[in-house]
This record gives structure tokens, C-alpha cells and sequence, in this order.
């Protein structure tokens, strides 16, 4: 009787056992997807927040290894725009088009090029609206396009 007794607490322990491992289990689960889908409605509002391409007063644009980022922004007219060389190399920003940069030069301080080197950064003010671009005359695929409206 008493290895009887002895078994049935034994199963009883691993019965509790496992239920609670798969408890743990599911609300681990749970809490993950719970992290996922909160993650993926900030994804949304993000996207959202630049779909509707609010115009800002004052812009960064930052340039690092992989080009301009953003490489599309929407800035006030008047608004300050701030070059940020990112990148471990010298950059020079040219209006469009390249090579001959007749485009909009309020955005390079009216020069050929703006030239920075790494980690620094220049604030021009954008005057003129329109849509102009923007690209590092270094490497000209490398482009960025700003709305002043
Ligand atoms: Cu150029």
C-alpha cells in the first residue's frame, strides 16, 4: 500500500510538474507575441507619422557609409537644415544635377560643393519651395530630395 501511496504522489508531482512547464511555456508565448504585435503598431504609427510628410521648421540630415538618411524629407520655408557627416570619409554635397550643380544652392550655402569632413556638420537655411536634390558629388548615387513648402 505504502509503494502504491508513493507512486501516485510521484505521478502527481510530475503531472503538476508538467502543467506548470507548460504553463510557463504558454505564457512565455504569449508575452513574446504580446512584444510583437506592439512593436508592429509602432512600426505602423511610424510610417504613418512619415507618410503624412509634416513639414518641420528645423531638419538633420544624416550621411554615413550607406548614403543620406532620410533620403526623402519635407521642410518649412525658412526652415534650418543641418548636414550631419556621419561617415568616416570627406563628403561634398552638390545640388542637383551632378556634375554641374545647377540646381538649388541654398541647400550646399550657394557654393559648388559643401564640403565636410567626418563628424562635422553645417546648417543652411532653405528659402526658396520647391522640390530640390541632393547628392555627395564623391559619389553621386549617393542622393537625397527635399520639399520646401
Ligand atoms: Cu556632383
Amino acid at each position: 500500500l505504502k509503494n502504491l501511496l508513493v507512486g501516485v504522489v510521484v505521478i502527481a508531482v510530475l503531472a503538476l510538474g508538467t502543467f506548470l512547464l507548460i504553463q510557463s511555456k504558454n505564457f512565455k508565448n504569449n508575452s513574446e507575441k504580446k512584444v510583437s504585435v506592439s512593436q508592429n503598431s509602432n512600426n505602423v504609427t511610424d510610417s504613418n507619422k512619415s507618410s503624412s510628410a509634416e513639414a518641420v521648421s528645423e531638419l538633420t540630415i544624416t550621411y554615413t557609409k550607406d548614403g543620406f538618411s532620410p533620403e526623402t524629407a519635407v521642410i518649412k520655408a525658412n526652415g534650418k537644415l543641418t548636414w550631419m557627416n556621419s561617415s568616416d570619409s570627406e563628403i561634398q554635397i552638390g545640388a542637383d544635377p551632378h556634375p554641374s550643380h545647377t540646381g538649388n544652392r541654398e541647400g550646399t550655402d550657394e557654393s559648388f560643393v559643401l564640403t565636410l569632413g567626418p563628424g562635422e556638420s553645417k546648417t543652411v537655411t532653405l528659402e526658396k519651395k520647391g522640390t530640390f536634390g541632393y547628392h555627395n558629388h564623391l559619389s553621386p548615387s549617393n542622393s537625397v530630395t527635399i520639399e520646401v513648402k
